[in-house]
């Protein structure tokens, strides 16, 4: 089943977003495996934003990323990668839709409330960056007897 990583920016976390947005793929119906509050170390956001090396918000990107804590998560389900994204809104909130998270929560290009990943391989890299494996996992809903 496809894999995705998100993170709930530390704007995000600040504004107290994690429950809305964490709602809002749960309502989708992906399934959450893999979450984590956490703080990040400027070479985890180095190595994370490393396609980003040479523009100019470098610097930026990675102070306001190691700035506070992020909410990192991995969710799981048909298609997660590309309808997260859309989820996500435009990386510009000034352009997002309304509806979507950044549409809805964001104002400007540099804090942007979420982090989405783009491709199959940045998932499979960004979900190595971020989590053991041991962190992440498998669970079948239909298997618990109470839920009827
Ligand atoms: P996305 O997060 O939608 O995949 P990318 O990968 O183009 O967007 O950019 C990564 C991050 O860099 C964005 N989430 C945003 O926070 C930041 N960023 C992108 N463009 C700018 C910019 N012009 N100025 C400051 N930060 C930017």
């Amino acid at each position: 089943m496809e894999k995705t990583f998100l993170m709930v920016k530390p704007d995000g976390v600040q504004r107290g977003l994690i429950g809305d947005i964490v709602s809002r793929f749960e309502k989708k119906g992906f399934q959450l495996v893999g979450a984590k509050l956490m703080s990040i170390s400027t070479e985890l956001a180095e190595e994370h934003y490393g396609e980003h090396k040479e523009r100019p918000f470098f610097g930026e990107l990675v102070d306001f990323i190691t700035s506070g804590p992020v909410f990192a998560m991995v969710w799981q389900g048909e298609n997660v990668i590309s309808t997260a994204r859309g989820m996500m809104g435009a990386t510009n909130p000034k352009d997002a839709a309304t509806g979507t998270i950044r549409g809805d929560f964001g104002l400007t290009v540099g804090k942007n409330i979420i982090h989405g990943s783009d491709s199959p391989e940045s998932a499979v890299r960004e979900i190595g960056l971020f989590f053991k494996e041991e962190e992440l996992v498998e669970y079948s809903k239909l298997m618990n007897e109470w839920i009827y």
